[in-house]
């Protein structure tokens, strides 16, 4: 009651936007950040609730929108072991967010009797928030929410989204035998920097790396790492503006490189320069050059996943232990035809095809031992099951490069972050790969050859209607449209489209592909044509 209370008082101070419906979707709550307070005030109440429903464990709470323009903002839950918000607690965010802020409080309790939360149990919340102005804001107001139910809470200031990600994990498995790491920023760079330093002894970076950091969270941070790493890379950082708060993701990023397939227009890189960008809150990758002619190269998320998978793989096979890890890529329909086909004919590996949207593909990954996830646009990562960790640990090397093969394995394992994709954590692995590999960008673009694809995004009365089946590769409503699209994709030579609702935005998104631009691109604007 006197909770209760203290809800309905703090809640006083926000108004609610009029008309807007929220939903927690991929991305948690995502929009105009100054329609957000209630929001996060409804998240900041549901973190608490989250955390004594697991008996006190860590909740992590990000405020951030991504690659969005700078005056949005945008707030996601974190659950203890650095994953994304279990799927049913989707709704019960939902719920409370759009109470009445009147009856918020009500809604509050109505929760926890629906949900059977113990409210004598401790509450436990650590937050963070990306460079955006309006972040202070948001995270005062989580600071009133957290306070009203006598949740005890760590500010972590700025933070990149793998990093709170991180702290979460680390969190709730000090002290155990899943221990992850030093809880702290610090010990964040700490362990990538001496896992690294293993992953390269004996081999070297060629050349510098320039890393445009989209002027968001990711540029300073990167400049922290860059002090802890004594493993040399010649590290060029750009776009690192986080004082003008509208410089953030504004033609830079990753999110600009993939889908404008060019360098941000500020870029000093000459021919053949490896370049790479992150996004606004370092969770999305993507590298690039400009090759001999004058021409844009991409090497986005298929990319880093074909190249993980490939050197993991020849790790495994000289270790010794092929036979006994079980390696497998998972994969979005936007994943370009070219990688899949390179995947399941050169490299030999299983694939599963999932929804968009990380959380799908983190829980796929989870099937395999050594399971390599990336979705196109450069968000993803690699996971290791306990047996892949067992046996990478307690196998016994019968020569040196078996053994060399095993420390290099048992490294990866700690470079990369096993709770979510993260751009820092994935840029010093494409690195250390490229060093084993004694490859340039060209080299590793050479692997096989991407299908032009064009990507559209389609503005319709209704998205709601457009349901998908099969990992979204297919439409089962409206009526008729799979059969239109079919019959136009099998007009052209490895033509391959499909259309779905977007989770993010209020639009459907029509992907194609085919063996040439121009074919590529017909086949888009004809899809669109059949979706409008
Ligand atoms: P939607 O808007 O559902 O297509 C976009 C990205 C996803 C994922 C989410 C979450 C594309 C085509 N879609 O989803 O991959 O990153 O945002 O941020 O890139
Ligand atoms: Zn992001």
């Amino acid at each position: 009651p006197a909770v209760k209370k203290a809800i309905s008082e703090a809640a006083l101070q926000y108004q609610k936007p009029e008309g807007k419906v929220f939903e927690y979707g991929t991305a948690g709550f995502r929009m105009k950040a100054d329609l957000l307070n209630t929001v996060v005030f409804a998240v900041g109440l549901l973190a608490g609730l989250r955390s004594k429903k697991l008996s006190g464990q860590w909740i992590g709470v990000m405020v951030t929108a991504s690659h969005n323009p700078a005056e949005d903002n945008g707030v996601k839950l974190v659950d203890p072991m650095g994953e994304m918000l279990e799927a049913e607690w989707e709704a019960y965010a939902t719920k409370l967010a759009n109470a009445p802020l009147d009856k918020i409080a009500d809604v509050y309790d109505e929760l926890v009797k629906e949900i059977d939360v113990k409210m004598t149990n401790p509450a436990r919340v650590v937050f963070a928030r990306d460079t955006r102005a309006s972040g202070s804001r948001l995270v005062g107001v989580l600071n009133a929410a957290l306070t009203a139910t006598e949740v005890e809470f760590i500010d972590s200031k700025y933070m990149t989204t793998p990093q709170l990600h991180y702290v979460v994990r680390c969190k709730n498995t000090l002290g155990t035998q899943y221990e992850y790491g030093e809880p702290s920023e610090e010990g964040y760079y700490q362990k990538l920097a001496e896992s690294f330093k293993k992953v390269m002894r004996g081999v070297k970076v060629q050349g510098p790396l320039t890393v445009d950091c989209a002027n968001g969270v990711g540029g300073p941070k990167l400049r922290e790492l860059m002090k802890v790493l004594d493993t040399p890379i010649d590290i060029k950082v750009v776009n690192d503006d986080v004082i003008n708060p509208d410089s953030l993701n504004f033609e830079c990023g990753a999110d600009y490189v993939k889908t404008k397939q060019r360098a941000p227009p500020s870029s000093k890189a000459a021919a053949l320069d490896r370049c790479a960008s992150l996004d606004g809150d370092a969770d999305r990758l993507v590298y690039y050059f400009v090759d001999e002619s004058n021409v844009f190269r991409l090497l986005d998320g298929d990319r880093i996943a074909t190249l993980a998978a490939s050197f993991i793989g020849d790790l495994a096979r000289n270790a010794g232990i092929a036979q006994k890890l079980k390696i497998g890529v998972v994969q979005t329909a936007y994943a370009n035809g070219a990688s899949t086909d390179y995947i399941e004919k050169v490299l030999k590996l299983p694939i599963i095809c999932t929804n968009t949207g990380v959380k799908h593909l983190h829980h796929a990954a989870l099937r395999f031992d050594v399971g390599v996830y990336f979705e196109a646009n450069g968000h993803g990562t690699v996971t290791f099951s306990e047996n892949a960790l067992k046996t990478i640990k307690s196998t016994e090397p019968q020569s040196p490069a078996q053994q060399r093969s095993l420390e290099c394995l048992q490294a990866l394992t700690e470079l990369i972050n096993q709770a979510v994709g993260d751009a820092l954590s994935d840029m010093l692995l494409v690195e250390a790969i490229l060093a084993h590999k004694g490859w340039t960008t060209k080299e590793w673009l050479g692997t096989y050859t991407d299908l032009p694809s064009r990507l559209v995004r389609v503005e319709v009365n209704d998205r709601s209607i457009f349901k998908a089946y099969d990992a979204e590769r297919k439409l089962e409503s409206p009526a008729g449209l799979q059969g239109k699209i079919e019959s136009l994709q099998s007009r052209y030579n490895k033509g391959r489209s499909f259309a779905r609702a977007s989770g993010t935005e209020d639009a459907v998104r029509v992907y194609a592909e085919a063996a040439s631009r121009s074919e590529a691109d017909d086949l888009a604007t004809r899809v669109a044509n059949a979706v409008r």
